[in-house]
């Protein structure tokens, strides 16, 4: 696919996205229409009312981590224009906003005493939320582990999971009389593999046979935390977890490639999928990654697989891949058999070098909704770094996120005609943030963010999306 030509405005849609009723393919009443952030990415205040350091703040300040050592201190300093946000997602007609919780604000030591004001911040985040019928989505960890807790081992020892569970619990205890969709853990692929086998996040570690260990633990966390929420919660409260997934396809037919897309897949998707859904490792994974099995205790699958009420998916865009010959470099243990390709001629990208395949997502939630059969799907992040442009008026003309969004959109509506139980479509993201080691440098947001002055302007991708909102209201 590519991007010829300017996106359509909302009126041209399909009646089935412009907010045609019951057709095929439309949307259910009561669909979460929203938009997602991280705490980390946009909070700042990292010093304030009591908050301790996490991972990242030590990671951060390494030299050469982050693009021109750019730090999330003061990001788009939410913490304190909170209101003034929450103004913004009710003039972007949001239903639902899923946010993160910093688990260093409201246990600086990720274990022991609560601290009253982080966990306040949240109880008015949640508040102003609800006053303006915006329905919240609890995101319980976005990659911010206590520094206390890394010193103690991190997520390479088994303590960290029943800390998650201990913090879990102390968070719906106080909010879970008001927030109603809970996600554990977000992307534990990225919290594993990139922050411990790649080092490109915190900690930054390079080293796979540990990447799996704390692939296991986080799991082990989710599952324990489940079963805490659950037992907390009151009934009817929706928990799940949110992975990322990238559909893979295969670049020729040669027996090889056909190899390389199960290995791929396994890497990419079912390594945190099947111990959730069926219990089990791939039983290739370990091998694909040339490490050993991480050290499952008796109980452990049994624990991670606890059931979920819905199952969040982060899409982005999909993996072409390319066996290569047994002999060469890179299928030599512990490097994958095959070759990802980055360049496709005719395809169109986002400023973060991915590809733009919104079919990928349609593909994705066909094939959860066949193989694993979660109760429900909700699409917790999805959309687009484009290089935005601001020239100190009230817009910013983001036509690329538009087409993004819509053609997304689009691929939703086809898999709901497929009955896939899907619930909702979190944009990522509502304001232009901190992108990881990427720093500022990269603009997701449905919403500018002038980082000089905090100033906010809405991108006509934000526009176009509370009027496509706007559309769907019956
Ligand atoms: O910004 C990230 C987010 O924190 C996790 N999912 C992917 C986004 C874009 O890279």
């Amino acid at each position: 696919m590519s991007i010829t030509g300017r996106p359509q405005d909302h009126r041209s849609l399909p009646a089935s996205l412009a907010g045609g009723s019951d057709l095929a393919g439309g949307f259910p009443p009561g669909f979460l229409w929203g938009a997602a952030t991280s705490a980390y990415q946009i909070e700042g205040a990292v010093r304030e009312d009591g908050r301790a350091p996490s991972i990242w703040d030590r990671f951060v300040i390494r030299p050469g981590a982050i693009f021109q050592g750019q730090t999330g201190d003061v990001a788009a300093d939410h913490y304190h224009h909170m209101e003034e946000d929450v103004a913004l997602m009710a003039r972007l007609n949001l239903r639902a906003y899923r946010f993160s919780i910093a688990w260093p604000r409201v246990l600086p030591q990720g274990t022991g005493p609560v601290n009253e004001r982080g966990l306040a911040f949240y109880e008015r985040l949640v508040d102003t939320l609800l006053a303006r019928g915006i329905e919240p989505l609890v995101t319980l960890y976005h990659w911010d582990l206590p520094a206390a807790l890394e010193d103690r081992g991190g997520w390479l020892v088994r303590d960290t999971a029943q800390a998650f569970a201990e913090y879990a619990e102390v968070v719906a205890r106080r909010l879970g009389d008001r927030v109603r969709w809970w996600i554990t853990q977000n992307e534990p692929w990225c919290s594993s593999y990139l922050g411990y086998a790649l080092g490109i996040h915190a900690p930054g570690m390079h080293d796979k046979q540990l990447a799996v260990t704390v692939g296991h633990h986080i799991l082990l966390s989710h599952g324990l935390a489940t079963q805490r929420l659950r037992s907390v919660l009151p009934h009817g409260a929706q928990i799940g977890i949110a992975l990322d997934f990238y559909p893979v396809y295969a670049a020729d037919e040669r027996p090889e490639t056909l190899q390389a897309v199960e290995q791929a897949d396994t890497f990419r998707n079912r390594w945190f999928l099947d111990p959730l859904f069926r219990a089990e490792y791939p039983t290739s994974l370990f091998s694909v990654l040339g490490v050993a099995p991480p050290p499952v205790h008796a109980d452990d699958l049994a624990v991670i697989a606890t059931p979920l009420d819905f199952l969040g998916v982060n899409y982005y865009s999909r993996m072409l891949v390319r066996g290569v010959i047994a002999s060469s470099a890179a299928s030599s243990p512990g490097s994958p058999g095959y070759e990802v390709i980055e360049r496709i001629p005719g395809a169109a990208y986002t400023d973060m070098g991915w590809e733009i395949f919104p079919e990928g997502l349609e593909v994705i939630l066909t094939r959860l909704h066949r193989e694993y059969r979660p109760k429900a799907l909700l699409v917790t992040e999805n959309g687009a770094a484009f290089e935005d442009h601001w020239h100190g008026g009230d817009s910013v003309h983001d036509w690329q996120r538009i087409h993004y969004l819509q053609t997304h959109i689009e691929a939703l509506s086809r898999a709901l005609a497929q009955q896939v139980p899907l619930k909702g479509y979190m944009v990522w993201s509502l304001l232009d943030n901190f992108e990881w080691a990427f720093g500022y440098s990269k603009r997701f947001g449905l919403v500018y963010v002038d980082y000089s002055t905090q100033r906010r302007i809405v991108k006509d991708s934000g526009r176009w999306y509370a009027s496509f909102i706007a559309a769907q209201r019956r």
